[in-house]
């Protein structure tokens, strides 16, 4: 499987750093949704699931927390500790979060606005989807 991390320019100089996130440029879709996580508590494992057309960029903006991207072949850990590197997750990629720092804010841009009918929560499902789909 095939990670897909953004390098996102960093505009730094002796007062800190800077980092632009411009729709078309930087981020390959168009940004209809922003959301973040924080004060995740210590332990707690988010997601499982995947979505059928949503596609996303994450960017750990403090701390960091570790990604399983799982395609329905291949399993994959990334660890985001970095505000200048994003995880593009597309479409029918099951993920699982975890290993949140105590200090972790986690920023999703997304190209669609939320919608439940999106998520495939039941990995057996998703992995029907995925066998179906190729
Ligand atoms: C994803 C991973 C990375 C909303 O009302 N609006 C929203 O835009 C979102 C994202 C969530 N919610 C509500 C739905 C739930 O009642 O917030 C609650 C927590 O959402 P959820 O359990 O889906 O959170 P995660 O961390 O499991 O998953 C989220 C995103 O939902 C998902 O799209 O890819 O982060």
């Amino acid at each position: 499987m095939e990670i897909q991390f953004i390098e996102l320019q960093s505009h730094g100089d002796s007062r800190g750093s800077l980092i632009a996130l411009e729709e078309g440029e930087n981020v390959p879709f168009k940004i209809k949704r922003v959301y973040y996580m924080f004060d995740t508590k210590h332990g707690v494992t988010r997601g499982f699931h995947a979505h059928k057309k949503l596609k996303q960029l994450a960017i750990p903006m403090k701390g960091s927390c570790r990604f399983l991207l799982d395609d329905g072949n291949d399993k994959v850990e990334v660890l985001l500790d970095d505000p200048s590197k994003g995880l593009l997750i597309d479409s029918f990629i099951w993920r699982e979060m975890f290993d949140f720092t105590k200090d972790c804010v986690l920023m999703i841009l997304a190209d669609s606005l939320y919608d439940e009918s999106d998520y495939i929560r039941d990995y057996e499902e998703f992995l029907k989807r995925v066998a179906n789909d190729s």
